[in-house]
């Protein structure tokens, strides 16, 4: 018996189901409440793990624009850095972009995704939004007509069917919305190649600004999160495990690719975190399958070199949430046909702009030795002398730097 015909399954429904209560799902579920719509978000983890899951935390200028529209940017402005300064370290020396003066570009918010996803949700649920936390979502059927369902199993174990007009998948790579696309979907994929070891360190930042250390060993990145808290990227080897080196080989590492010898030592301190990021991107085309539509990681991965996954995935949200409202407050659906190609264009610009900044950053991809020969060093390093003396040059990298 298929979960579809399971008798016992609890049977829900609202007018709009969004999966995942990620920066997608809660600017999303936000809007639609708002706007009076009848919306549910169902969330495979528990409340707990949702508002301390540390990711993202470079938001762009859109992105404070779209939370300021919406009033959801309070947290945003009480206790956001603004940071508009890039540090380029190579073997030519270092230089500074200012790039929050230069272009249209402005300053990004420093503020760690886990803060704005606790925000998202105290806004979504004070106003009485409805959300099922430890519930996941298995498939998405009968996306073809005009009455989706959602096939979950509860905290306790127990299937449940929730059925409404539209189902917004905003879960992720791994969620159950890319896992129920039809055999049409093209999922577009690239590997650059390239892995992080990325880590959270319990220490001020060593810069003010972002730095991004271009070295023959390998790349090396530093982000403020918080007064207290620096995120680290190391170029890392595949395969070879996150917990491999001790803590004071690693923060030797850092130290030799940042050249703390030139410019001044980095701030040590436990390493509470650390993860690999093998540095792939994919997109899926079409964003719409029907009655369901995605969003934000589930719509397309980007490889975090240019910070733009959370940014895309509220600006996504944002822009579904108004053909949602439009299709379901006025049954004018010109919002929802057009959402996926207005959204592959930021998409796809998004992408253009990570592999250009992964090309920037990194010495030759794993197992790619041509890549590594002097040519690629030597575009490498021409890239970054025409960053260091171009304004032309600095001016489309701000823009792109922080656009979405
Ligand atoms: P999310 O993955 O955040 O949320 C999806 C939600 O769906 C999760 O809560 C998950 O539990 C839930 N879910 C999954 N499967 C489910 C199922 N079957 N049923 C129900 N729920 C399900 N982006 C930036 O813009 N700037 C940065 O500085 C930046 N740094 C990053 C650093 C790291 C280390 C990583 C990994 C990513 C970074 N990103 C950055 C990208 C990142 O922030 C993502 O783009 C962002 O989380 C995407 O948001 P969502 O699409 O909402 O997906």
């Amino acid at each position: 018996m298929t979960e579809s015909q399971n008798p016992c399954a609890l049977r829900e429904s609202a007018d709009v189901i969004v999966l995942g209560a990620g920066p997608a799902g809660l600017v999303l579920g936000n809007l639609l409440h708002a706007a009076g719509i009848d919306c549910v978000l169902l969330e495979r983890a528990s409340r707990t793990h949702v508002q301390t899951r540390a990711r993202a935390g470079f938001l762009a200028p859109d992105t404070g624009r779209i939370l300021d529209r919406h009033g959801l940017a309070d947290g945003l402005h009480r206790r956001g850095l603004r940071h508009g300064t890039c540090e380029f370290r190579t073997e030519d020396g270092r230089f500074r972009l200012d790039y929050g003066s230069l272009g249209q570009g402005g300053q990004h918010h420093v503020y760690p995704q886990q803060n704005l996803v606790t925000d998202l949700l105290t806004h979504y649920l004070d106003r009485g939004g409805r959300i099922r936390f430890q519930t996941e979502a298995l498939a998405v059927r009968d996306a073809d007509g005009t009455r989706p369902y959602v096939t979950t199993r509860e905290p306790d174990g127990r299937p449940t069917r929730w059925s409404a007009r539209y189902v917004a998948g905003c879960d992720g790579r791994h969620g159950a919305a890319r896992r129920s696309l039809p055999p049409g979907a093209v999922r577009h994929h690239h590997d650059h190649g390239v892995t992080w070891l990325g880590l959270l360190a319990e220490a001020p930042p060593s810069l003010d600004a972002v730095g991004y250390a271009v070295h023959d060993r390998g790349f090396a990145g530093h982000m403020a999160r918080t007064a207290d808290v620096t995120r680290y990227y190391l170029q890392w080897q595949r395969g070879i495990p996150a917990d491999a080196w001790p803590e004071q080989r690693i923060w030797d590492e850092l130290d030799v690719r940042m050249r703390a010898a030139d410019h001044g030592p980095l701030h040590r301190g436990t390493l509470r975190e650390r993860g690999i990021f093998d540095l792939t991107c994919d997109v899926i085309e079409p964003l719409r399958h029907g009655s369901l539509f995605l969003a934000g990681d589930a719509a397309s991965l980007l490889a975090p070199a240019a910070a733009k996954g959370a940014n895309l995935a509220v600006l996504e949200a944002e822009i579904l949430a108004g053909a949602l409202t439009d299709a379901l407050t006025r049954g004018d659906t010109a919002g929802l046909d057009r959402y996926s190609d207005q959204c592959l264009a930021h998409i796809w610009r998004a992408q253009e702009f990570t592999g250009w900044m992964t090309r920037l950053l990194h010495t030759a991809p794993d197992g790619d030795q041509d890549a590594g020969s002097f040519f690629h060093a030597a575009l490498r390093r021409s890239r970054l002398a025409s960053l260091r003396t171009s304004r032309i040059h600095q001016e489309w990298f701000a823009e792109n730097y922080v656009g979405v």
